[in-house]
C-alpha cells in the first residue's frame, strides 16, 4: 500500500471498504497487507460487525434468532417422523432393501459409538483440563506406543467391519441370474428407462413389471451418459453405464408399487427421471406379460377419431426428424429406436418418465411441447396442430 492511501484509509476509514482488489496495486499486495487488512485502522468504535471472532458473533446473536433456529430444526425433525415415504430405504420390501437396511443399521451404531466415546472425551478433557489463571502451560508429551497402537487399530477394525459385509451384499447381488430368476435389460437413456424382458420379448418404458416372491435380475447398461437405478424400498442403487453391463439381483417379497428414479446426475432432466416398479402376485405378472405381447387393434377397429391420429403418426414431418415413426416403435406399424416404445403406451400410468399422468390432458399436454412439459426433453416440439393433437391422443390412447 501506497504512503498517501494507508493516510487516506486512516482518515476516512469507510472509503477503503470500496477498494475492490484489482485497485490495489500489484506490489502493494504483500503477505502482511492484504485487502483484509486495509479495513483494520477502522477497528474503532464504528469497527465492522464482521472483525469479531465467530463465538462472540454467536454470543451477540439475540436469543430469539437462536430460538427461533432450534424451533425451525425441531419442526424439520418431527415432520421427519411422520409419513409416507414412498421412496425410503427403512422399510424394505425385498431381500437386498433388508441387507441394505442391515447395513446402514450396523454403520451406524458403529459411527454412533464413534461418536459417543469421541464427544465424551473432548467434553471431559476441555473440562478437566481447562485453563486457569495462574496455570503453568501443560507439559509435553511425546510418543506413547501403546495410545499410537490402539488409536491406528481401532479405526482400521471399525473399517473392516463396515468393509467385509458390504462387498459381500456388492457380491452377492449382481452375479448372473441363478436358474428360474426373471431377466430384465435395462436401458437408461436421457431421461427415461427402457426394460426389455429376454424371455417373452416384452419391451416397456418406465414402469417395470416383476412377480413377488421370485428373484429378478436387471442387466443395466445406458444409451448415452451415466445413470443410476433406485427403487429405494426395493435396495440398490447401481449405477447404469454405456459400454457397461451392470446387474442388480433383489427378490421383492411384497406386492406394491415401489417408486424410485434415477440417482447418477445426468443432465438437465435428471430429477424427472422417475421410474416405478410393479410388483404383482405371479398370475397378475403373466397375464400383464399376456397383454403386452398383444399386437395392437387393426386400423380398421379404430374409432374414427384414433384412425386419423394413426395417420398424424405415420405423416412424414417436416424437417423429418420430427416424424413420430423415425423415434417411436409401435408394433406393426413403426420401428423407430430411440424413444419409448409406444405398442401398449395406454397400459402404463405415467409417461415421460413418471412425470406426467398418462390421461388425455397429460398426453396432449406432452404433445403440445415436450420440451416445457419436461425441461431439456429429447423428444421434439413436433409443432402439432390442436386437431392432430386430439387426433394422436385418441389413437394413443387405442393402445392398451
Ligand atoms: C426425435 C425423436 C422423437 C420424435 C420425432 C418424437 N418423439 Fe415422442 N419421445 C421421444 C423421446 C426421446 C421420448 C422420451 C422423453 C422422456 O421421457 O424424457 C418420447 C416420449 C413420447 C411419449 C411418452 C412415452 C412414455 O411412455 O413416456 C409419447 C406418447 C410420444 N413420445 C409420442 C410421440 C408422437 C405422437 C410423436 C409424433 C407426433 C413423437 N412422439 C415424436 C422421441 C421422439
Ligand atoms: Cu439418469
Amino acid at each position: 500500500m501506497t504512503e498517501d492511501r494507508q493516510v487516506r484509509a486512516a482518515k476516512n476509514p469507510d472509503e477503503t471498504h470500496h477498494l475492490s482488489f484489482s485497485q490495489i496495486p500489484h506490489d502493494a499486495l504483500t503477505r502482511a497487507d492484504r485487502p483484509a487488512t486495509i479495513v483494520a485502522p477502522s477497528a474503532g468504535p464504528s469497527a465492522p460487525r464482521f472483525q469479531t471472532d465467530p463465538l462472540t458473533r454467536v454470543r451477540e446473536l439475540p436469543h430469539r434468532y437462536i430460538l427461533a433456529a432450534l424451533a425451525v430444526g425441531a419442526l424439520f425433525a418431527t415432520t421427519a417422523c411422520g409419513g409416507p415415504f414412498p421412496q425410503s430405504t427403512l422399510h424394505p420390501a425385498g431381500d437386498l432393501g433388508f441387507e441394505i437396511d442391515r447395513l446402514f443399521r450396523l454403520i451406524l451404531w458403529l459411527a454412533g459409538g464413534v461418536f459417543v466415546v469421541v464427544e465424551s472425551l473432548l467434553i471431559y478433557v476441555a473440562i478437566r483440563y481447562r485453563a486457569r489463571p495462574g496455570q503453568p502451560p501443560p507439559a509435553r508429551v511425546h510418543g506413547h506406543t501403546l495410545l499410537e497402537i490402539s488409536w491406528t487399530l481401532a479405526p482400521a477394525v471399525i473399517l473392516i467391519m463396515v468393509a467385509v459385509p458390504t462387498i459381500q451384499t456388492i457380491l452377492r447381488t449382481d452375479g448372473p441370474a441363478p436358474a428360474g430368476a426373471l431377466e430384465v435389460s435395462v436401458i437408461g437413456h436421457q431421461w427415461w428407462w427402457e426394460y426389455r424382458y429376454a424371455e417373452s420379448g416384452v419391451v416397456t418404458a418406465n414402469e417395470l413389471h416383476v412377480p413377488v416372491g421370485r428373484p429378478v435380475v436387471l442387466s443395466m447398461t445406458s444409451a448415452d451418459v451415466i445413470h443410476s437405478f433406485w427403487a429405494p424400498r426395493l435396495g440398490g442403487k447401481r449405477d447404469v453405464i454405456q459400454g457397461r453391463t451392470n446387474r442388480l439381483r433383489f427378490t421383492p417379497d411384497s406386492v406394491g408399487v415401489f417408486l424410485g428414479q434415477c440417482a447418477e446426475f445426468c443432465g438437465e432432466s435428471h430429477a424427472n427421471m422417475g421410474l416405478q416398479v410393479v410388483v404383482e402376485d405371479s398370475a397378475a405378472f403373466e397375464a400383464w406379460i399376456a397383454a403386452q405381447q398383444q399386437a395392437p387393434l387393426p386400423p380398421d377397429s379404430l374409432s374414427p377419431a384414433a384412425r386419423e391420429g394413426l395417420e398424424a403418426y405415420r405423416r412424414i414431418r417436416d424437417p423429418a426428424s420430427n416424424t413420430c415413426i423415425i423415434c417411436h416403435a409401435i408394433q406393426g406399424v413403426s420401428g423407430g429406436l430411440m424413444g419409448p416404445n409406444l405398442t401398449h403406451l395406454g397400459s402404463r400410468s405415467r409417461i415421460a418418465g413418471d412425470m406426467i399422468p398418462n390421461t388425455a390432458e397429460g398426453l396432449a399436454r406432452w404433445l403440445r411441447d415436450p420440451i416445457t412439459a419436461k425441461p431439456g426433453s429429447k423428444m421434439p416440439n413436433v409443432g402439432l396442430d390442436e386437431s392432430e393433437i386430439a387426433a394422436l391422443v385418441a389413437y394413443l390412447q387405442s393402445l392398451r
